[in-house]
């Protein structure tokens, strides 16, 4: 045995010199130290929100994440949509668990060599982290204790590494023995760690308590169904389907991870300019008589000929009603939308109070919203992009000024008033498609919403422009397919599309980028016909 070990440990020393080896010894306990860290405080983050203890966001790694998301200016919101989509949330938490660990093997690394330079990036981090969460919507104090605990726990894994290290260094151990038994012991609270966040993070999240509040709901009566109208589809395959399942909805918002919301605890308040605030509740809110209406959600951040738009049967509450009981004060304009998780919207009152169907909404497509679409309670006011008027997992209706409010966005390099542009999509065939001469269904979708489409036209290389046929028109809040059967020559050939609103208004040609109000540009592909 003795033999054996004393051959292993020169082994190990001829592959390698001391001072990499015992780099990475001691890197290996910054990560260590790290992951004890982030483990224990997102353990004790689960447990406050899991007691209620908490409202805000205790947990740093999302605090961190949130506050990024905060301050994200215009251009880099759109180049993430456009480059990750609805990922870039993954990206930004796996962006997140990279500099962690990179930063904890550096202050690995330092411990034995600049202890004072491992210490200060230490307490820097958790400094940070400490901003963030404190900064976050709803913070409270106690929001700070998981990550102070964590730290703690992670100074004394640093201490410990640094000691045993040192007695490496200095030889006073037979350094093969100690490797096991320290990297045994280094894996294990690793392991513990990890399995503590995360039994944490799944414990304080509520999505169980919540989904089970989805399964009960009963969809509320209303007087009308609406369903499409015959002919609203054109019938091409590949075309976006005129009522987009809830699955295959678009998702955009601020939230890091989608807020559990429980209904029995929810609540609406009117606030702000009003001869009477007014809170309601639930129940209350499901007792009210409630209205369908088919709306087409539209996202500012849209890229021409993109898809961050998406048709639905809304069921909810007219807005207007909420507000004629809340006794609107004269010279609001605004009505400034809040979510529970802090984001807010600034909807034109007349929006919410003439006779388009701006609802409070608790249904999308026949079932309870999904917890990603706003779960229990959302806007949707028809004719504005979602950034000013569709906020989900609605608490607060704030009636103010455009003189004294901005929502989110605004300050974030977005405009104010958000109308929908006129804007069309060709759908198939897709761009970069091979297709055989002959007659090719070209098809899509147009919408300007709140006025409606009155033509669809197609643009072959550069020829004149040929009318679409349109599939029939929903109400004027709702986009509209159209095809347009095509001659298709052999060779390589440029296919646009422009639309028409009702009012004759031509769509707009010249290209924009979505900040500060929308793209805008005619949508075009490329297709190779044989
Ligand atoms: N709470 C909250 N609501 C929000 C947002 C958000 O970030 N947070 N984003 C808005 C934006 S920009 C759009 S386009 C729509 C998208 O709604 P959807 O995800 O249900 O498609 O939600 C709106 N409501
Ligand atoms: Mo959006």
């Amino acid at each position: 045995m003795l033999h054996e070990h004393v051959e292993a440990s020169q082994d190990s020393r001829s592959s390698g010199s001391p001072t990499t080896r015992h780099g990475v010894l001691a890197a290996a306990g910054g990560f260590a130290a790290g992951v004890v860290t982030v483990g224990i405080a997102e353990f004790l983050a689960g447990v406050l929100l899991r007691q209620g203890w908490s409202d805000g966001t205790p947990s740093p790694v999302l605090a961190v994440g949130g506050a990024f998301i905060d301050r994200t200016p215009a251009w880099l919101k759109t180049f993430a949509i456009d480059t990750f989509g609805t990922n870039d949330k993954h990206v930004l938490l796996g962006g997140i668990a990279v500099v962690l660990v990179l930063l904890s093997l550096l202050i690995g690394w330092l411990l034995p060599r600049r202890f004072t330079a491992a210490l200060t990036t230490f307490v820097v981090l958790i400094m940070v982290a400490a901003a963030a969460v404190t900064s976050r919507p709803h913070a409270g104090a106690v929001d700070l204790a998981p990550l102070l605990v964590g730290a703690a726990a992670g100074l004394i894994t640093l201490h410990l590494w640094r000691e045993h290290v040192l007695r490496v260094h200095a030889g006073a151990d037979a350094p093969r023995s100690i490797d096991r038994r320290s990297v045994l012991l280094g894996a294990g609270a690793a392991g513990v760690a990890v399995l503590l966040g995360s039994v944490g993070r799944a414990w304080g999240n509520g999505a169980r308590a919540v989904q089970a509040a989805r399964d009960s709901f009963v969809m509320p009566h209303v007087r009308r169904k609406v369903t499409p109208p015959p002919g609203a589809s054109v019938g091409v395959k590949g075309v976006t389907p005129y009522i987009v399942p809830n699955g295959d909805f678009y998702r955009i918002d601020t939230a890091l991870v989608v807020p559990q919301v429980d209904p029995a605890s929810w609540r609406l308040r009117v606030t702000g300019m009003v001869e009477h605030e007014i809170e309601i509740d639930w129940d209350t809110l499901l007792s009210k008589q409630m209205q369908e209406a088919m709306v087409t959600l539209m996202c500012v951040s849209n890229e021409v000929g993109g898809h961050l738009n998406g048709n639905a049967v809304w069921t909810g509450w007219p807005v207007r009603e909420l507000l004629k009981q809340a006794g609107v004060k004269p010279g609001a304009d605004m009505v400034l939308s809040r979510s529970v998780d802090g984001f807010t919207a600034g909807t034109p009152l007349e929006a919410m109070t003439d006779d388009r169907n701006a609802l409070i909404a608790v249904a999308m497509n026949g079932e309870a919203l999904p917890a990603e679409h706003g779960f229990p309670v959302r806007l949707v006011v028809p004719g504005l992009y979602g950034y000013v008027s569709a906020t989900k997992w609605l608490s607060e209706l704030k009636l103010t000024t455009f003189e004294q409010d901005a929502g989110y966005w605004t300050p974030r390099g977005w405009s104010a008033l958000g109308p929908v542009k006129t804007a069309s999509r060709i759908d198939v065939p897709r761009s970069g498609a091979k297709v055989d001469a002959g007659t090719v269904a070209v098809a899509g979708v147009a919408w300007r919403q709140h006025v409606g489409i009155s033509k669809v036209q197609v643009k072959v290389d550069d020829g004149g422009w040929q009318d679409a046929r349109l599939g029939a028109a929903g109400n004027s809040d709702v986009w509209r397919q159209w095809v347009y059967q095509w001659d298709a020559k052999p060779g390589h050939h440029t296919l646009t599309v422009r639309a028409i609103d009702a009012d004759g208004g031509v769509q707009i040609e010249e290209p924009a980028p979505p900040a500060p109000n929308g793209s805008t540009g005619y949508h075009s592909i490329s297709i190779t016909v044989r």
